[in-house]
């Protein structure tokens, strides 16, 4: 690969739809990437039990597919950044970002020099990015900023003047606590609505990509239409509660003769 394909298509002014890893599972990884249409994963290692190692092997899983692969650090620091960046990610979503000096920490962890800090040393990133790694990593790395407190909405102009924040990306749950409205994603409280169209009309202002944690393609499209670009639905272990709810009301509506045949054959995956 010589550019990020989602990078890419934001820039062509098109949206991108991604999920998040919850599992860490590479069986999942590997169909999500090469069967599916979606844009992007991201890897969640903020709120889940998934270390490096296994998370190499989600990396395997999706080599060759084309489909770049991100993660959520737990915690906004160089440390996290590098090790996350040099097994091969291609991209950063860090969480909790509350103002431009911790964007600044962020962007500097995940770009070299000159642009940042980030240290040499990453066999798996010439893997994962192909022959000319260190010239084209800064340019291709994703970095993903979270606003999830109504301190880093009122510093958002800040938080996004800062060079290299590609994307600034809204924890609707955190941002629905920190502003004490009900929790909740797709969230319909006022206070929530109004901060989340501030990190838009900004993200307008700045040309900053925007996006936030969708429950369905039904939200996603409503946030398209809002003017955001970049989107996970729920996540792999929530698409699967959805995909096993959805056949179990189809199996009753079925009995209870409300569906038809589609007329159409299964198909051969399972
Ligand atoms: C939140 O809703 O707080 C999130 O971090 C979603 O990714
Ligand atoms: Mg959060």
């Amino acid at each position: 690969m010589d550019s990020n394909p989602v990078l890419d298509k934001m820039k062509r002014g098109e949206a991108t739809i991604g999920t998040w890893s919850t599992t860490g599972d590479p069986s999942v990884i590997e169909v999500l990437t090469h069967m599916t249409d979606l844009d992007w994963i991201t890897v969640d290692f903020e709120h889940n039990a998934i270390d490096v190692s296994t998370a190499v092997n989600c990396l395997r899983a999706s080599q060759g597919s084309g489909i770049p692969m991100f993660a959520r650090v737990p915690y906004g620091d160089k440390v996290w950044i590098k090790r996350i960046l040099d097994i091969g990610f291609m991209g950063i979503v860090v969480p909790d970002v509350k103002n431009a000096e911790q964007a600044l920490i962020a962007v500097q962890a995940a770009k070299y020099a000159p642009d940042g800090l980030r240290g040499i040393g990453s066999a798996r990133g010439q893997i994962s990015y192909g022959p000319g790694f260190y010239e084209k990593a800064n340019e291709m790395t994703l970095v993903v900023i979270m606003i999830e407190d109504p301190v880093a909405v009122d510093q958002i102009d800040e938080i996004m003047a800062v060079p290299g924040v590609d994307v600034c990306f809204i924890g609707p749950n955190d941002l629905a606590q920190t502003l004490g409205v009900p929790i909740g994603l797709d969230n319909k409280h006022p206070d929530h609505i109004a901060a989340v169209q501030k990190v838009v009309d900004a993200g307008k202002r700045h040309g900053v990509f925007t996006g936030a944690h969708t429950a369905s393609g039904e939200e996603a499209s409503r946030r398209i239409k809002q003017g955001m670009q970049w989107f996970p639905i729920s996540s792999d272990a929530g698409l699967l509660k959805m995909g096993v709810e959805g056949q179990l009301a189809s199996v009753k509506a079925g009995l209870e003769g409300q569906l038809d045949d589609d007329g159409e054959d299964g198909g051969t995956f399972y």
